[in-house]
């Protein structure tokens, strides 16, 4: 006789009713709700086109000033997954992606915050970022860091729009009820550094001034990564260097640890060539894409999401992926993730599809704004 048959049907229902009045729960039912056997998330994939970004983005150009009406112009991706728990500017549960619009002219204050944040290029030149006083000038495919709690302001002295996407870890700093932001008590944060200094520094070799301190672990002592490095460099690497989940995949790091470029943002740049593909795995870590060049799909759980130059997704934790080229040119995909912070918590682990060669059964083919 199991134990709880001492009690009546109805003794026990008033027991379980007590115990819930008490704000007290059974563990003998709720363990395997609390400790899965894999990962469980509401996180689903979404994906959205730049054309339908650009022109929401652009009207916001008529709409708004930053610095005047709004701290930073800022269209920002909303998984629609998410925002019914009330998770607004998520794009993962730790991710956030914007896109932010200078026009000619035009700044953004500076300010600081205890979320991390990355911008990658995506149109315009002449614009710069300064972290802490110095000025990084951002052209198309590059990355520039403002790492967490770092001052940091843009300027635009070009002539066309400006469009670069913020990654900022917002799901991740709010879970953890982290967030600090402050304003810089004037419009601008004193230039300090030579323009570019970081990036010069760093750029073919890596030096110092006599007299400069060494470069401390954190943050980076570069801000700015140039496209054209990353090009170069993914260009070099041969058949061998190819990893079958991700294709020619290169990370941005911190030269002074040699692990990743912000302490918590992961940032990759994956070059895909004509008709590549590769293979499925999944891991903890989610990510937020954009596609810098090309076209192609991702197959995301087995559904297809097919993209092109400037499109975003999102790739959920724990959901098998793989991503494929269609085009006769190659494809360079850059994303940004939550690695660091699973890596640091050493919850980070992946696992290989094995089946079927290691590709997905195609279920079904999204459609934004209709497969919600
Ligand atoms: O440019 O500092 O998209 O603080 C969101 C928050 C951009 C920025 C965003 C920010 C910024």
């Amino acid at each position: 006789m199991a134990k709880q048959e001492v009690l009546t049907q109805e003794e026990l229902d008033q027991y379980y009713e007590g115990m819930k009045k008490e704000h007290l729960g059974p563990l003998w039912y709720d363990l395997g709700h609390m400790v899965t056997k894999e990962p469980v998330h509401d996180v689903k994939p979404y994906l959205w086109k730049w054309e339908t970004i650009r022109a929401y983005a652009l009207k916001a150009g008529d709409l708004l000033e930053p610095g005047k009406d709004a701290e930073r112009r800022v269209v920002y991706l909303q998984n629609p997954s998410l925002i019914e728990r009330g998770l607004i500017g998520y794009g993962t549960h730790t991710l956030y992606a914007g896109i932010q619009l200078l026009m000619p002219g035009e700044s953004a204050p500076s300010h600081h915050h205890s979320q991390s944040a990355i911008r990658f290029v995506i149109e315009g030149e002449q614009a710069y970022t300064a972290v802490n006083g110095e000025k990084t000038y951002m052209e198309r495919g590059d990355m520039i860091l403002t790492p967490a709690w770092t001052w940091h302001e843009h300027k635009h002295e070009g002539t066309e729009p400006m469009f670069w996407m913020d990654g900022l870890d917002v799901g991740l700093v709010r879970t953890l009820a982290a967030s600090f932001f402050e304003p810089y008590e004037e419009e601008s944060y004193p230039m300090e550094a030579p323009e570019n200094y970081s990036t010069q520094q760093f750029s073919m070799g890596a030096f110092k001034k006599l007299n400069e301190p060494a470069a401390p672990d954190y943050p980076s002592p570069i801000f700015g990564y140039k496209f054209n490095r990353v090009k170069y460099l993914l260009d070099q690497m041969t058949e061998g260097d190819i990893d079958p989940f991700d294709g020619y995949a290169i990370e941005y790091i911190n030269p002074a640890t040699g692990g990743p470029a912000d302490s918590r943002i992961g940032t990759m740049m994956q070059k895909l060539t004509s008709g590549q593909y590769t293979k499925a795995h999944r891991h903890v870590h989610s990510a937020i894409y954009h596609v810098l060049e090309g076209t192609g799909y991702t197959v995301i759980d087995g559904q297809k999401f097919e993209w092109e130059k400037g499109d975003f997704f999102i790739l959920p934790p724990w959901s098998r992926h793989e991503h494929v080229n269609t085009g006769s040119d190659d494809v360079y995909l850059f994303s940004f993730n939550d690695k660091p912070v699973m890596e640091k918590l050493e919850l980070e682990f992946s696992e290989e599809y094995k089946e079927n060669d290691g590709h997905q059964r195609i279920e079904s083919t999204f459609v934004p704004n209709t497969d919600v």
